[in-house]
């Protein structure tokens, strides 16, 4: 198996995550891409938060177009925070049941830029509304969120991708918002968890969720491990934000943190899969 590359939430932090590509040599000094037929994954959560959410999604997509030129992938999932962007933009004021009580509220409740939605362009806009929610690379599911949600959009990869996907070309609200509470979900694979609807313990719930998105029945190989972001390792392992400078593996080694926490202080990290 060829190694492949993961790059966690970003959250609004360019500066980070230009130094994390070019200190893994993934691109040159100029920040084009570097890695010939190399694949490197995004988690989502690009924008938020932090202060150049379009600065990240513009270089995301530039490296997306010279890695495919260069044989190589970029691949981009989605996160919960490229929904909260996009109901901000499309439906504003729009009552919603959240925190903030719009569409807009809500996303700026959960530290949405508004510098980055005053610079949002239809090109942003087309491309964040495609991005996919799951993929499997290699013998690894790479999901933004660490929740059992997704089975509630379909029992494959593809129809995850076509359901949520088809949600966001819809004009109905409350299907948003019905997608943007989902994905508040976290914590589903760490043990001690109680899921009252889910009467089994962290391990078997990784197991069965690797075991409905993979193999041989999917024609696909079977899925070893689920990586993900979202929930801020600090949050998992009450390290200092500062501290974390490697992915944190549990559930007996069935899951993969990558979030590093950047806009808590971390430094961020590449997540290098190699077998
Ligand atoms: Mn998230």
């Amino acid at each position: 198996m060829q190694p492949f590359y993961v790059i966690g939430d970003l959250h609004g932090h360019y500066t980070r995550l230009m130094n994390l590509l070019r200190a893994a040599n993934l691109v040159d000094a100029d920040l084009h891409w570097a890695a010939g037929d190399a694949t490197l994954c995004f988690m989502g959560d690009f924008c938020d938060r932090g202060p150049q959410g379009i600065e990240c999604i513009d270089l995301v997509m530039r490296l997306q177009r010279e890695a495919e030129l260069a044989g190589g992938q970029v691949v981009a999932l989605m996160g919960n925070h490229e929904p909260l962007l996009l109901a901000a933009h499309r439906f504003g004021m729009q009552e919603t049941d959240g925190p903030g009580g719009s569409f807009w509220g809500d996303w700026h409740y959960n530290g949405g830029q508004v510098s980055d939605l005053e610079r949002l362009t239809a090109a942003h806009v087309e491309w964040l509304s495609n991005l996919p929610a799951m993929v499997q690379v290699e013998d690894r599911l790479l999901m933004h969120a660490d929740a059992l949600f997704y089975i509630g959009y379909g029992r494959s990869i593809e129809e995850v991708n076509r359901h949520i996907g088809q949600v966001l070309q819809s004009s109905n609200e409350y299907e948003w918002d019905q997608l943007l509470v989902a994905f508040t979900e976290r914590l589903a694979f760490v043990r001690g968890q109680i899921m009252a609807e889910v009467p089994m313990n962290h391990v078997e719930r990784a197991q069965i969720f690797l075991r409905i998105y993979s193999g041989p029945e999917r024609q696909s190989r079977l899925a070893t491990q689920i990586i993900h972001g979202h929930t801020p390792i600090p949050y998992m392992t009450q390290q200092q934000p500062q501290q974390i400078i490697q992915a944190h593996i549990y559930a007996d080694d069935l899951c993969v943190n990558v979030d590093g926490g950047l806009y808590l202080g971390g430094p961020g990290f590449v997540h290098v899969v190699e077998e």
